[in-house]
């Protein structure tokens, strides 16, 4: 069984049943004048994470392994966007830089050009900050006999760490790379990872990604 070297301990996964995760890697977030930045976030701090999630993508993609994109955003009449939500993101549905801020088919909505889906991966739009809440996640893994999750992508301590937990209250075994998730917030970085290995892996494992490539590449 291939085994990764992790914190607290090796994490052990089933190439079958293991899918990667690629959670919101959105124009808006990570764009240099796009809407995080506009909320005075230093977008590189997620920028760094580009290069080895890509690296990562295309070896997983040639290993032949699933990979599911997500995407934060609502539709465009903000139906989906509970009014708590709103009132603390007023800049959701407004005019950006590159589109209305998290609408879904907007420019600034969209994932960002390096880590385009590939024909057949899918794309689960999402309204929370969690992947699983109110969308098909859990049915997509299901079906596929997934019980391990390999989970990527930014913001560390809000989506990811949303949608870790999420999963692991379903069960499944998460695999966070320290590398291929970014906070604007380098303590929380750190901290949102503290987290997810503590006390015996609270919610999982943490490890870098060239640890991983080794083991899908044998
Ligand atoms: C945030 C996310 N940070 N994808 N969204 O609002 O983490």
């Amino acid at each position: 069984m291939p085994t990764v070297d992790a914190r607290p301990f090796p994490f052990a996964f089933e190439l079958n049943t293991t899918a990667l995760l690629v959670i919101d890697m959105q124009r808006d977030f990570l764009l240099p004048g796009g809407f995080g930045e506009s909320l005075g976030n230093d977008v590189a701090q997620l920028r760094r994470t580009i290069e080895p999630l890509t690296v990562l993508v295309n070896a997983w993609r040639a290993a032949g392994l699933p990979i599911i994109h997500t995407r934060e955003g609502h539709l465009p009449d903000l139906s989906d966007c509970p009014p708590a939500k709103l009132k603390r993101g007023p800049m959701i549905g407004q005019e950006g830089a590159f589109g209305r801020v998290l609408i879904r088919g907007e420019y600034g909505h969209d994932i960002i050009d390096e880590l385009r889906p590939a024909e057949g991966e899918p794309v689960v739009d999402k309204p929370g900050k969690g992947a699983f809440y109110a969308t098909d996640l859990h049915k997509i893994l299901d079906n596929e006999g997934i019980r391990s999750l390999v989970v990527t992508g930014v913001t560390t301590e809000v989506c990811v760490h949303t949608t870790v937990r999420e999963a692991n209250d379903r069960g499944y075994e998460c695999l966070v790379l320290a590398d291929c998730v970014g906070s604007y917030f380098p303590e929380f970085q750190q901290a949102g990872l503290r987290m997810i290995a503590a006390q015996g892996g609270i919610f999982g494992w943490v490890a870098e990604s060239p640890a991983l490539i080794k083991e899908i590449a044998r």
